[in-house]
């Protein structure tokens, strides 16, 4: 009954009739930081979102953390940490079906994934200048990043996982949104785990669009981080969710606070991208005193007497800061709090607390200010109170961040 051109569509209907479910696992290109990281996610669950509709079992493989180029802390265990230490896997769950990888290990009888279709653009780039959606098998422009072991299987990084090995890997040039992925998943695959590595080469199905902020509402930080910030809040910043109007939702599904409904603690929330943003001088950064300067004269105007600084800042600009500012408060874990949280469950408390303050001024084009404007859409934050970032001092046309409303 294997009719003619028909083997693909065979196996996966062999695979929806035994309840196998089919795999996909992604990575990103490994300089790409947390934040760009979780805007991939975005992407990727919308992929898998359009393979279901088309009714095969797809299941996203969430990729462990680490080795993230910021996560510089030493001597803290940074490399193969489960989405479950940063997200609560039940809120994403209730968006798109998602397992650990060590899940997926277990489900799939051993660390091998089938096929590795590594994404990339057109070497020919854009023809006749002409933008248009295209996903085709081409031989691989950069050296692969995978080896082949003596068995003849394919050899990476695989998030750390030593034993992890592939049965093959091939290039795939694509241009276009995740679902440009669909029918190449569809048709021309037939096996039941692929990973598309270089994920970031695809767009996003619709930016800001319903899907993506479902999954966006989807992506609730883990109780234990938001509760760290929380305590904090109380106890240096006067800051609670009731007096302030920020009562959350532990399922993202019934949260949906009025825009405009969230109030907010009595302080100001700052987020200072500096370390590669100030190294290339960037026009659109601000010297540090520049930045006092601005937290200073916004402090007055919103009536605020507390300041909370987010900032990757290094130590010696960090001192500085602290001259200018020497009443600011910064969240500084212990040692024991860095080894449980890590640098990314840091970075979760910052955001979080930056997402409660009355009023919030983040870095330009930084995607760690990005998702503390996302949160606060969420808690239903004025936009005039959430938009808004830093100028660089002899900036000319300082454009403010875009308002991206939620669509329920
Ligand atoms: N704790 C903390 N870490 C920060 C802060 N700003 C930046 N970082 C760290 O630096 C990393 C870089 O910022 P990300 O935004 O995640 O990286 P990215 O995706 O390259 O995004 P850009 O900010 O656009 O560079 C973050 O993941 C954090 O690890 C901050 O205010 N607080
Ligand atoms: C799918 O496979 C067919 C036949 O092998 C090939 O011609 C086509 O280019 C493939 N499509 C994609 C998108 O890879
Ligand atoms: C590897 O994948 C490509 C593309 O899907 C396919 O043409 C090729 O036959 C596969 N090779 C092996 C050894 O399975
Ligand atoms: C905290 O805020 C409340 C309500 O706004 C206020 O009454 C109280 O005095 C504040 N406490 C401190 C220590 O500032």
């Amino acid at each position: 009954w294997l009719s003619e051109g028909s083997r693909v569509n065979t196996i996966l209907k062999v695979s929806a009739m035994t309840n196998i479910d089919l795999y996909l696992l992604y990575d990103v290109n490994p300089p790409e930081g947390f934040n760009l990281r979780r805007d991939v996610y975005i992407r990727m669950a919308s992929l898998v979102k359009t393979l279901r509709k088309e009714g095969d079992d797809w299941v996203l493989v969430l990729p462990p953390w680490g080795r993230l180029y910021h996560w510089q802390s030493s001597n803290v265990h940074q490399i193969r940490i489960p989405w479950g230490e940063f997200f609560s896997l039940t809120s994403l769950q209730a968006n798109v079906p998602v397992i650990e990888y060590e899940e997926f290990i277990a489900e799939n009888g051993g660390p091998f994934i089938d096929q590795v279709l590594v994404l990339q653009n057109y070497a020919e780039g854009w023809t006749d200048g002409k933008w248009e959606e295209k996903v085709d098998e081409r031989p691989c422009i950069d050296k692969l990043m995978y080896s082949k072991d003596k068995q003849g299987y394919s050899r990476g990084w695989f998030w750390g996982y030593e034993e992890t090995r592939a049965q093959n890997v091939t290039c795939i040039s694509a241009q276009g949104h995740a679902s440009i992925m669909s029918p190449v998943l569809q048709k021309n695959i037939t096996v039941t785990s692929v990973m598309l590595d270089r994920a970031e080469t695809l767009l996003h199905d619709h930016y800001a669009g319903k899907d993506y902020w479902d999954t966006r509402r989807s992506m609730v930080f883990s109780k234990h981080l938001r509760l760290i910030g929380d305590d904090f809040r109380e106890k240096y910043l006067n800051s609670t969710d009731d007096r302030d109007h920020t009562i959350y939702s532990e399922d993202w599904t019934r949260m949906k606070a009025k825009l405009g409904s969230a109030k907010g603690g009595p302080y100001l929330g700052v987020h200072l991208r500096r370390k590669d943003f100030i190294w290339g001088h960037r026009e659109d950064v601000p010297s540090l005193k520049g930045a006092v300067k601005k937290i200073r004269s916004l402090m007055k105007k919103h009536k605020l007497d507390n300041v909370f600084v987010a900032t990757d800042a290094d130590e010696e600009e960090l001192r500085e800061l602290r001259g200018l500012l020497p009443d600011m408060v910064r969240f500084e874990p212990s040692r024991e709090d860095l080894e449980l949280f890590k640098d990314g469950g840091v970075a979760i408390i910052d955001q979080w607390i930056c997402a409660h303050a009355r009023f919030f001024i983040g870095t330009s084009v930084s995607t760690f200010s990005f998702r503390i404007h996302e949160e606060r859409e969420i808690l239903g934050f004025d936009a005039t109170a959430t938009y808004n970032r830093f100028c660089g001092d002899t900036e000319k046309e300082c454009e403010q961040p875009t308002h991206w409303k939620i669509v329920f």
